[in-house]
């Protein structure tokens, strides 16, 4: 099937629309991160950049670091932005841009997220590394896609009675790490079930000036238990990278630098050095990460 013009959508130059990015321009390991300043706090450690491109808040640099070719692109915040950034990820390497056709021979990426996120648990303290395992997603983004097969349902049910969430707020979706990806990781990181939502005050729980419709509702996430794993901490975009990934046949990570503890309240002192040491541990665990 050819891919209309209104659907798959190319600039002038034949980049895609809103990265901007042409295929050469990518590689087939991409770390992803919410601010577009964080891009240059990664690659700085790089040996050589080839390619830097900004359009909106997606802003790619792609280069090399010990040997591995890595793109690294800013999303912006939410899950919304996700849907963008994945869908044009995967046209970059799996639509053939002048036939517009979906190629016969699939490519997958490896994607890692390096992000912040708050814990809901007092002994995951602010400033430790956290991997997340499972993530759940209360925004809507995976319902809009035939996905019912890579999610896991009944964690879903237990959740929503265990939360007793009324029926407007919908049901959340339960989608798994890589186990591949993951693997990397399991040393010296914490382990956890990492909920995204669709929003960072209200919907995690804060109160600014605004009363919450279910106040309760991190005590209540912070007790479920599901095979002896805990919620462990919120952000806002893992659930839709790990849905879209796992869809479109890509093996997604994300690791989290706990910048603050919703629990105790607290909030790091420098959040911008652990993000940098969060980045210099991760990158030597990518570059290590074997060809499939
Ligand atoms: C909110 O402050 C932002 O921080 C977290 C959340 O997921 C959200 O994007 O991630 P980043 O630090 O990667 O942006
Ligand atoms: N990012 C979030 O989304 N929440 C937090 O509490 C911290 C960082």
């Amino acid at each position: 099937m050819t891919l209309k013009p209104s659907e798959f959508i190319l600039n002038e130059d034949g980049s895609i629309y809103h990265l901007n990015l042409l295929p050469n321009q990518l590689a087939t390991t991409v770390i992803t991160v919410g601010d577009p300043d964080r891009v240059n706090n990664i690659t700085k450690h790089f040996d050589t950049i080839e390619h830097i491109v900004h359009k909106r808040e997606f802003h790619t640099q792609t280069g090399m670091y010990k040997g591995k070719r890595i793109s690294v692109i800013s999303t912006g915040i939410g899950t919304d932005n996700i849907d963008i950034v994945f869908n044009e990820l995967d046209a970059l390497v799996n639509i053939d841009f002048k036939t517009r056709k979906v190629k016969k021979n699939l490519t997958s990426l490896d994607i890692i997220r390096i992000g912040t996120s708050g814990s809901i648990q007092a002994d995951i303290p602010i400033d430790a590394f956290l991997v997340s395992e499972t993530a759940v997603g209360f925004d809507s983004l995976l319902h809009f896609y035939k996905s019912e097969e890579i999610q896991d349902i009944k964690f879903s049910k237990l959740l929503l009675e265990h939360l007793i969430l009324p029926r407007e707020n919908g049901l959340p979706y339960v989608v798994n790490a890589d186990v591949r990806l993951l693997s990397y990781f399991e040393k010296d990181y914490f382990k956890g079930i990492t909920v995204t939502n669709c929003g960072f005050y209200g919907p995690q729980g804060r109160v600014l000036r605004l009363p919450l419709s279910n106040p309760n509702l991190n005590d209540r996430m912070a007790h479920f238990n599901y095979k002896d794993r805990r919620i462990t901490n919120l952000e806002m975009e893992t659930a839709g990278i790990y849905g879209l990934s796992k869809l479109l046949g890509h093996r997604a990570l994300s690791l989290n630098a706990i910048v603050a503890n919703r629990a105790t309240g607290e909030f790091s002192k420098d959040p911008t050095a652990t993000v940098e040491r969060l980045i210099v541990d991760a990158l030597d665990r990518i570059a290590s990460i074997e060809a499939v």
